[in-house]
């Protein structure tokens, strides 16, 4: 099929996403302005434990982590995906007390993130060389000096979002942009008690819901769209055998949508869903295969008082 010209990716995906069966769109898109303030309410949440499980796990084992790096000249630690980097904080504030010579380099695809968080830091910290990316990781990595070691940090369980060929893919391309020796920080949700997991999807408060809708908001602010937010609702569930939590938006009657910016005319049955996102879940036996089939060494694997996340730091 011969698509149309879009203007941005953006348009090209949500027209692709919505003509497909079942019908999806991607999460990356949840991250708009609105989106990123959201996303920081979630990481307040009490059921969403991932934040608070990976802020002890680096508040106890920085020291540790850094120590893989043997830091003897100036290095780069680069933040993929950034956001506010409240837990990346932790990190810093170690660094900085121990007087290291480093570069943060936090990258994130929204330039508005990066331009707040540049100058909160530089508020915070006066001195701290930061350079901050808007970019794509990849071109990001490449775009780096090839001197100086780096301790590449991608935290949160950001890496749940991928598929699975897409994970191994992005390993992989990390991989090739390292040079020997240098570091990758990972974090994974670990595989628990499936209550635990879905109720982190599933808030009372609403604000995930909140954040899910405000995907069709963004497509109604940027498309023209008129999908009427009070007839979706949002559809959390947990496939524990697969390790997805999944999110999607369900249609609460049979309904059309409009979508002029892509020139779109939809049509959800009652009861169809829209799926907008997977978080995969992880544990060791996985961790360890994909660190392999990617070409990594563990060097080790740190875990929270209810082992709920892990943090692994992986060596090239
Ligand atoms: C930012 C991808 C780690 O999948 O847990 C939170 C996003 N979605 N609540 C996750 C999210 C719904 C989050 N990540």
């Amino acid at each position: 099929m011969d698509l149309p010209k879009f203007e941005s990716e953006f348009e090209k995906d949500v027209f692709i996403g919505l003509r497909s069966y079942p019908k999806y769109l991607k999460s990356k898109y949840f991250y708009d302005r609105a989106g990123d303030l959201i996303f920081q309410e979630i990481m307040e949440l009490p059921e969403y434990y991932l934040t608070s499980s990976e802020h002890e796990i680096l508040n106890n084992m920085k020291a540790q982590i850094f120590s893989y790096l043997k830091p003897d000249a100036p290095f780069q630690l680069i933040d993929l995906g950034a956001g506010d980097a409240k837990k990346t904080r932790v990190l810093l504030d170690y660094l900085i007390q121990q007087k290291s010579n480093f570069t943060y380099i936090p990258v994130d695809i929204s330039a508005n993130a990066v331009n707040q968080l540049t100058s909160s830091l530089q508020r915070q910290y006066g001195n701290l060389q930061v350079v901050g990316l808007s970019q794509e990781y990849l071109s990001a990595l490449r775009s780096l000096s090839q001197e100086q070691k780096k301790l590449v940090l991608f935290l949160g369980s950001s890496i749940g979002n991928f598929t699975r060929n897409e994970t191994l893919d992005f390993l992989k391309d990390i991989f090739s942009t390292l040079n020997v020796d240098d570091l990758l920080l990972i974090g994974f949700d670990l595989k628990k008690d499936p209550n635990t997991i879905l109720a982190a999807y599933n808030d009372n408060k609403g604000v995930t819901a909140r954040f899910n809708l405000n995907l069709l908001k963004r497509i109604n602010r940027e498309l023209g769209a008129n999908f009427d937010l009070d007839y979706f609702e949002h559809y959390p569930s947990y496939h524990e055998e697969k390790g997805e939590a999944r999110s999607a938006l369900v249609s609460l009657r049979a309904q059309g949508v409009e979508i002029p910016g892509i020139n779109l005319t939809i049509r959800l049955e009652k009861g169809e869903k829209i799926d907008t996102e997977v978080s995969r879940k992880y544990n060791f036996i996985e961790i360890q295969r994909l660190a392999e089939q990617s070409g990594y060494e563990i060097l080790a694997n740190f875990t929270d008082s209810r082992k709920y996340f892990a943090n692994s730091v992986w060596r090239r």
